[in-house]
């Protein structure tokens, strides 16, 4: 089969909301499984699906800088982590005023099965030198760039896709980044990265960097349109900070939006993650009032995967209803009633509010 004709049998399945680069939505019911299969998992590009030579450059500030095959990768131990993976513009649609960027509606979130080397490992065998401070992850992928860039150095004709992790977290065995070559147990597709990505827990996507070209180790730090620019929480009344862990969030898959149902007992289902460690805590409001009900919550099958939930819905009359899910991570953290508004759209994590009719 051509690349192309494989390319458009893998995204059919998705929500389109941009053609070329291509980016998509899951469809809602691929949020009601543990793992999201891999052609329904979303797919945030910036630049189309680059071509990519199968080498990985380890350089920069290094004692030995090296490049690995897509072998080489295979030949170190393989690790498997199940990882739930959003978009930082997940959401954006239901911002006010609505931020530029792709308008994502709220399905550019999945979770997936992968495999893959340990970034730790790779960097250790590198051996960073002493004032290493971050290290910086080049894509193969380039091009002109969709958005108004926000630095004023950017080239809007020829960008080319980079980010950085602190080197204490890229170094750290605890964060368990992968340099991942399969998921959910088949090499990485074209649109997730092929031939090789970073996956890195808990953080929102976009430092996941796919089709992964190079790993520099810096001394100073990288300030690229993606990392300093963009990416970016710009929030109208406080100093801007960067896009890093996914919020707390759940979300209520079953009953679908606008469904009709039976009147008298339902089990209302859901997802919840949040990328500050498990979600402790998801309240339901039957209401649309204050009046929150302790679900009962599944604890987490990984410590990087999304949470079910649900709750025993019962004497429910008949007529319109008002469902709302509310989600508490570890560390304290609630959902709030409406998003956080920021220029760029990012981090809404705003509690989810759905219809259902019951006759
Ligand atoms: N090289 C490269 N990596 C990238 C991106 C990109 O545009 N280029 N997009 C990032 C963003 S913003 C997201 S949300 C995730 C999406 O990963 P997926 O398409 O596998 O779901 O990839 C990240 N890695
Ligand atoms: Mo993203």
């Amino acid at each position: 089969m051509a690349v192309a004709d494989e390319l458009q049998e893998a995204r059919m399945a998705l929500r389109m909301i941009h053609p070329d680069p291509f980016n998509a939505e899951a469809p809602p019911e691929a949020l009601t499984t543990d793992i999201t299969p891999t052609e329904l998992h979303y797919v945030r590009s910036n630049f189309a699906v680059p071509v990519h030579d199968g080498r990985l450059e380890v350089s920069g500030a290094v004692d030995n800088p090296t490049t690995l095959t897509l072998d080489d990768l295979r030949a170190m131990p393989a690790v498997e982590h199940v990882v739930t993976l959003e978009c930082a513009g997940n959401g954006r649609l239901e911002m006010r005023p609505l931020p530029v960027g792709e308008p994502w509606g709220d399905y550019a979130v999945s979770t997936a099965r992968w495999t893959g080397a340990l970034l730790h490992e790779v960097l250790e065998r590198a051996h960073p030198v002493a004032d290493g401070i971050e290290v910086q992850f080049t894509g193969a992928d380039r091009g002109a760039y969709l958005l108004q860039p926000v630095l004023p150095e950017t080239n809007k004709n020829d960008l080319t896709f980079m980010r950085s992790l602190p080197l204490a977290h890229a170094a750290d065995p605890a964060a368990e980044i992968l340099i991942a070559y399969e998921m959910n147990g088949e090499p990485l597709s074209p649109d997730h990265g092929a031939p090789f990505r970073l996956i890195v827990p808990g953080w929102y996507a976009v430092a996941s960097v796919k089709w992964l070209k190079r790993i520099a180790v810096l001394t100073e730090p990288h300030s690229g349109e993606f990392q300093t620019g963009h990416y970016m929480y710009q929030w109208p009344d406080r100093p801007h900070e960067a896009v890093t862990l996914m919020r707390v969030r759940a979300r209520i898959t079953d009953p679908a939006r606008g469904a009709t149902i039976a009147p008298d007992r339902y089990t209302v289902r859901g997802k919840a993650w949040s990328g500050t460690g498990p979600v402790t805590q998801v309240d339901v409001s039957l209401t649309g009032e204050g009046d929150w009900n302790v679900a009962q919550l599944e604890p987490p099958k990984g410590p990087d995967q999304w949470q079910d939930w649900s709750f025993d819905w019962k004497e429910i009359g008949v007529g319109r209803h008002t469902l709302r899910a509310r989600g508490t991570d570890a560390a304290g953290n609630v959902q709030p009633d409406v998003p956080a508004w920021n220029r760029l759209g990012y981090g809404n994590n705003a509690i989810e509010v759905i219809h259902v009719d019951v006759r």
